[in-house]
């Protein structure tokens, strides 16, 4: 053999850089399912039984290719523990040759291995990982100069640079974005489309396989295995997207932002994760949505909202993530300190909007944005809660979640930690928003109207508590001008009465 190529769990793409002009006679392939992956965050047992079922999916793939796969499972007697141990071990059994790497997803990652390559004094490169449409370094070169870093600029020139959505040079429809349409509320039942759900796939021997491991070895995972219905192989991802083109593009922009009791997933793709594990490919993906449009299958809102979704917003957080890593993650700008609380993994809160989000995490390892954003990220973010325990929690229970996206998205967008790096101003929201999205508030104990009785909302005063406590760092921001002013115009007497509350609150929030 000349060279050892080790495929990460979320590398299962069939034209892997690292194997795209590989040749099967001198490539061996590992792959290794190990306790320090599974142990570094409070992983959903549906994301690792979703991760190794394609793991072992994918590798027989590559035998299938020709390739001769070492695959390591998590409970093999000599297993290792952990990635760099299993590159250590494969070297042992087949003599040292050179060893590949498609970039990795992780700067964890990243940094054990280069650790190990440096010890073992390997013969190590790293291989782009070109499954992006923007490389770190082409991102670097855009965001060079600029005194802010704005997802729509940078959504421009991917729209552009791909030529999707346009039309002689400009865009399609006479818009960047239709974000203005894309914020209905769900009508009531009887006025609504049908939701679809997404597509569900019946366990194979190899993914029933997987689902007893993880029931054995890891009895106490969060959140529930039982319906684990994911694909895990590319073939059935694509059905599944298919599904959603047909069955939930056109409605995906009306109601990008809508959220319903009983609707874990809406108009939703539920794709991420298929995407995020190289089942799907991005690019493809906005082409087929983009040919939906054009042939009338899909209005131009929707389509234009999931292309932004996929070429704009994922490209742009990884972009910021590889530009400011490792310092990123230790940011706290708000200087929030709270333990997170219970409720984000029992549920057991009577705050229904948080209810029904994390049971739908505990179904699913998913919610969608507008619960990740302005649910439980909102949530944390006006009552204080540390970025870290934050992000650790959105690592861990999201199917979807790798350092690279959940990161930014988390400690960016909804927790304002990164001290604004590009979101212009907090995403905080009282209860009146989520009472106006969605229909939450009709089921639930709290008073959506009320800030300061028995019965006050906590989002209601945790909000303005929020507000007054980071006027020193908001008060000049232009785009909060406006809510300053509103605090100014209330009585002070019921600004204190919200502050007392919001205080008493934070001190046990899991009362709540
Ligand atoms: P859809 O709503 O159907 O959107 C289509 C696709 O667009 C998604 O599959 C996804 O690939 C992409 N996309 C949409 N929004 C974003 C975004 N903000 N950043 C990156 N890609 C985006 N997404 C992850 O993939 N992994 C995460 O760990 C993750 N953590 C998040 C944490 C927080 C606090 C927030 C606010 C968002 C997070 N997101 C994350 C982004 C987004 O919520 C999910 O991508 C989306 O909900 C996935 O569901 P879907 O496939 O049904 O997406
Ligand atoms: C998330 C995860 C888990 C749970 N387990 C493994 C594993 O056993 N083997 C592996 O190769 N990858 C795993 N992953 C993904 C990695 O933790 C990490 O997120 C990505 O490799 C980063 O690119
Ligand atoms: Fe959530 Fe407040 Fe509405 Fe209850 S009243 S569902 S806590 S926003």
């Amino acid at each position: 053999m000349s060279q050892l190529v080790l495929v990460l769990g979320d590398q299962l793409s069939a034209s892997l850089a690292s194997l795209r002009d590989a040749d099967p006679a001198s490539t061996r392939i590992l792959m290794a399912e190990v306790a320090a992956e599974v142990d570094y965050a409070p992983h959903h047992a549906k994301k690792l039984a979703f991760l190794f079922a394609a793991m072992r999916h994918h590798a027989k793939a590559l035998r299938k290719a020709g390739f001769e796969v070492d695959y390591v499972h998590l409970d093999d007697a000599d297993n290792s523990g952990s990635l760099s141990g299993e590159l250590e071990r494969a070297l042992q059994r087949h003599g040292s040759m050179p060893v590949r790497i498609t970039f990795p997803g992780e700067w964890r990652v990243k940094a054990e291995i280069e650790r190990w390559a440096e010890s073992a004094r390997a013969n190590f490169a790293w291989v782009p990982d070109d499954r992006f449409l923007c490389s770190p370094e082409d991102f670097a070169e855009w965001a060079r100069g600029r005194k802010t870093l704005r997802m729509e600029h940078f959504y421009r020139s991917m729209r552009r640079r791909h030529d999707l959505l346009m039309e002689d040079g400009e865009p399609a429809g006479g818009r960047w974005n239709f974000d203005a349409q894309n914020r209905e509320p769900l009508p009531p039942p009887l006025a609504r489309p049908a939701i679809p759900r997404p597509m569900q796939f019946r366990p194979d021997p190899t993914t029933r396989d997987v689902l007893r491991l993880i029931e054995r070895r890891c009895p106490d995972a969060f959140g529930e295995l039982a319906g684990f219905s994911f694909a895990v192989t590319p073939g059935n991802a694509k059905r599944a997207f298919s599904h959603f083109l047909k069955a939930a593009l056109p409605y995906f922009g009306d109601h990008q932002d809508a959220m319903a009791s009983g609707e874990d997933f809406l108009f939703h793709s539920v794709i991420s994760i298929y995407l995020n594990a190289g089942l799907l490919d991005p690019l493809e993906c906005c082409r087929a949505a983009e040919a939906a449009w054009r042939d009338g299958a899909a209005p131009l809102n929707a389509v234009e909202g999931f292309v932004r979704q996929i070429i704009g917003w994922r490209e742009f957080v990884r972009g910021i993530y590889w530009l400011y890593m490792p310092e990123y993650a230790e940011r706290n700008a708000l200087e929030a300190d709270l333990p997170l609380p219970e409720f984000y993994w029992s549920g057991a809160t009577d705050m229904h909007c948080v209810a029904e989000t994390v049971a739908g995490i505990r179904r699913n390892a998913y919610a969608h944005h507008i619960q990740r954003l302005m649910v439980t990220g909102n949530f944390a973010l006006i009552a204080g809660i540390d970025p870290k325990a934050v992000c650790d929690w959105y690592l861990g229970v999201f199917a979807d979640a790798y350092e690279w996206v959940e990161l930014p998205n988390t400690l960016g967008m909804a927790l304002h930690g990164d001290n604004g790096a590009f979101a212009s101003k907090p995403y905080a929201a009282s209860g009146r928003y989520i009472d106006r999205m969605s229909d939450y508030c009709e089921g639930c104990r709290y008073d959506p109207s009320d800030a300061t009785g028995d019965n006050a909302c906590p989002f209601n005063y945790l909000y303005w508590d929020f507000i007054a406590r980071n006027r020193a760092r908001f008060e000049k921001h232009p785009r909060m001008a406006m809510i300053y002013r509103n605090l100014a115009r209330q009585d002070s007497e019921r600004v204190a009465r919200m502050r007392a509350r919001a205080e008493a609150a934070r001190r046990n929030l899991d009362r709540l």
